[in-house]
């Protein structure tokens, strides 16, 4: 593969808006507050939000100091003010046996399909894996969740729609433990931060599963649908009001241009992107990177992705955007 991975590709939509407005604005010179405001509008195209905007082009004038400079110099320096403002996402750690992940979020976010997903990444490492239908609200969401496992070819630890979802988590954790599995991933019913009872039950569940360990949920993973933006800081901060959230899981990156709100998404909740998904297929779930995050947000592939460098391969004082920068 070339140096664009699959963030990047996921990035494309969101990466030819943006770039089309930023090239548009600017071509080459002096970075005056006329162009610094503009360009600053014009990173608004891919749901960034002003906060985050203002902040990029901050860092980018102080570092071209009056300078003049080209658009693909601008780019790189704007790749690189947007890193310092994403959390670093930390390596993947089991934090208990099983280690309990809970996956939330509004009505289709993607949580069942990313659990399939996750589930097929966790048992390519060699793990056991169980899932827990904890969506027992929705008809046909169990069902639904057992085909996933059937591809992935682990068990599905359910019981009837309309059943206690606590009592399921409960019940599959017991399970986890008595199997010896390793990582239990427990789906719960999409539901909207304002509907209090459904809200209600997520924080019983999670009460729930702490009679076992109070360690418990070891990961809150909050899927959001990466077309909802900015828009889902409200989300977040009605499911941030009853469990806490550890990490988010962007999915349908592929279908949007709003992927900058990653970035004013982790810095509201102080929390990383853990995961990004990036269609349909089992193997569309990709571990985050910040590095690749910026690189695929601003910097465009090369027309053969195949001859571009490695960056550990580049040459001594080459950047790898010298290589494929599109402007
Ligand atoms: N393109 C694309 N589609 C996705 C991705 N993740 C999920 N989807 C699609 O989004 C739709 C909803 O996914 P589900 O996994 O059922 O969402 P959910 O959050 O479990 O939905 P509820 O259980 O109804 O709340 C499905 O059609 C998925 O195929 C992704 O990363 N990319
Ligand atoms: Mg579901």
């Amino acid at each position: 593969m070339g140096f664009f991975g699959k963030i990047a590709r996921g990035l494309t939509k969101t990466r030819d808006a943006l770039l089309k407005e930023v090239k548009g604005a600017f071509g080459k010179g002096k970075l005056t507050d006329a162009v610094i405001e503009n360009i600053e509008e014009k990173l608004l195209a891919c749901d960034i939000g002003m906060d985050v905007a203002s902040k990029i082009m901050e860092t980018v004038r102080a570092r071209a100091k009056g300078q003049e400079i080209d658009s693909r110099q601008l780019l790189e320096w704007m790749a690189d003010a947007t890193r310092d403002l994403l959390p670093e996402t930390p390596a993947w750690q089991s934090k208990g046996k099983p280690h309990v992940i809970l996956m939330i979020g509004v009505n289709g976010a993607g949580k069942t399909t990313t659990i399939g997903k996750l589930a097929h990444h966790y048992k390519s490492q060699g793990k056991a894996v169980l899932v827990a239908a904890g969506d027992t609200f929705r008809a046909g969401a169990i069902a639904q969740l057992e085909r996933w496992a059937d591809r992935v070819g682990i068990e599905t630890i359910k019981s009837q729609e309309g059943a206690d979802a606590a009592s399921v988590a409960f019940d599959a954790y017991a399970a986890a433990k008595s199997r010896g599995i390793d990582i239990l991933i427990i789906d719960t019913a999409g539901r909207l931060h304002n509907k209090t009872h459904l809200m209600d039950e997520l924080s019983k569940m999670v009460r729930v599963l702490r009679k076992h360990d109070p360690a418990l949920p070891h990961e809150c993973l909050l899927v959001v649908d990466g077309n909802t933006g900015q828009n889902a800081i409200q989300q977040g901060k009605g499911f941030n009001a009853v469990v806490q959230l550890d990490a988010l899981v962007i999915t349908k990156l592929d279908g949007t241009a709003k992927g900058g709100a990653v970035i004013p998404l982790c810095r509201e909740f102080g929390i990383p992107v853990a995961w990004v998904g990036v269609g349909e297929d089992l193997t569309d779930l990709i571990r985050f990177s910040r590095e690749e995050y910026v690189r695929g947000l601003f910097l465009k592939d090369g027309d053969d992705a195949g001859l571009i460098p490695d960056t550990k391969a580049l040459p001594d004082g080459k950047q790898a955007s010298d290589f494929y920068l599109g402007v």
